[in-house]
């Protein structure tokens, strides 16, 4: 059985306590719990992590890369929070690593303030998925199960 890394990165771990306006009420461990059912329902097991720190983020995403190269991870669904529109480390990581990474954001970014329309990650994104609130997740999965399959 193939996983999926679901990384999070900063402030996540927020939601549902704040800013519901634009984030929606669903916690961390609301999107965990949707994950969790879609990867069941795919026939994957999931990693589900997020941590407020680059260097940590990083650290999975190699990890991640060695788990694609062995065959057993399909891919990571990452929304990496703000670090998205600042992090080269991050982009070098996805791309250094080779791992199939499928960006998430809730809120579509580009509706938002000009700095958010920039994503250093999306160039070396499989896909990117922004403004669908969790569901985005789930359809991140969905892709990453259609990739399996058609492989
Ligand atoms: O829309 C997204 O998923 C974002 O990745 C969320 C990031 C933001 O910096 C990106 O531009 C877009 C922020 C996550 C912070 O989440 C909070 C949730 C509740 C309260 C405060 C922050």
């Amino acid at each position: 059985m193939k996983t999926v890394l679901v990384l999070n990165g900063p402030n996540l771990n927020l939601l549902g306590t704040r800013e519901p306006q634009v984030y929606g009420s669903t916690t961390l461990a609301d999107l965990e719990a949707l994950c969790r059912r879609r990867c069941e329902a795919r026939g994957f097991a999931l990693d589900f992590r997020q941590s407020n720190h680059e260097g940590v983020l990083v650290d999975a995403i190699h990890e991640a890369g060695q788990r694609q190269a062995a065959g057993t991870l399909a891919g990571v669904v990452l929304n990496a929070g703000a670090y998205t529109h600042t992090s080269i480390a991050l982009h070098d990581a996805v791309k250094g690593t080779g791992v199939v990474m499928i960006e998430v954001h809730l809120s579509n970014v580009h509706a938002r303030e000009a700095f958010r329309h920039h994503s250093f990650l999306s160039p070396v994104a499989a896909g990117v998925i922004v403004g669908l609130g969790a569901e985005g997740y789930a359809l991140a999965i969905d892709a990453l199960a259609a990739r399996v399959a058609a492989a």
